[in-house]
């Protein structure tokens, strides 16, 4: 049966326009992408401590339909991300997050709630995160968190000021 799914991409890491686009491509391959979001530049939130001012991700937000399952779909996302250049951190080094060169993560899947080791949907940290919201607002902003019950639009709008800057960039 298909799905509607949400996405969200990041890349702090290299070229990261080059990095998306590559990503999209590959996830071009797994069904229809029904929306594409602009690319924001975003201020980089959660990460470990870098030597210099830490680099600003680009970010965008993805429709996807597809026939895949979630645990199919999260397998071969984190296939694209391998195949990217994303080295995963083991043990203890994998709690701090580290500058990658793509991040593919499963924001909303239709509405399932799905709870499994390694598979949390919708994403745990959407709603608080102005990176994910103001791309995926542009695309999805009536689609309502099976969770909250809030749409983007109005978690979006809940965000507190100090979210973290996002420009929107020229397409
Ligand atoms: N991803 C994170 C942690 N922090 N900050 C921004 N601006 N954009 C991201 O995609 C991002 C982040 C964890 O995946
Ligand atoms: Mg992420
Ligand atoms: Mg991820």
């Amino acid at each position: 049966m298909k799905k509607l799914v949400y996405l969200g991409l990041g890349s702090d890491l290299g070229d990261r326009r080059a990095n998306l686009d590559a990503a999209i491509g590959r996830i071009a391959e797994l069904g229809v992408i029904k929306a594409q979001s602009s690319f924001y530049e975003t201020e980089p939130m959660e990460m470990a401590q870098q030597s210099g001012a830490p680099q600003w991700f680009l970010n965008c937000a993805l429709v996807l339909e597809t026939e895949l399952m979630p645990k199919q779909l999260l397998g071969r996302l984190l296939e694209i991300e391998r195949g990217l250049g994303r080295k995963r951190p083991r043990g203890a080094a994998a709690e701090v997050k580290t500058p990658r060169t793509i991040d593919l993560d499963i924001l909303m899947f239709g509405s399932s709630v799905v709870e499994a080791p390694g598979l949390v949907i919708p994403h745990p940290a959407m709603h608080l995160r102005r990176f994910v919201l103001e791309p995926l607002a542009e695309i999805a902003a009536d689609v309502r968190h099976p969770v909250f019950k809030r749409s983007v639009r109005e978690m979006r709008d809940a965000l507190p000021k100090d979210s973290g800057a996002v420009k929107k960039l020229a397409q």
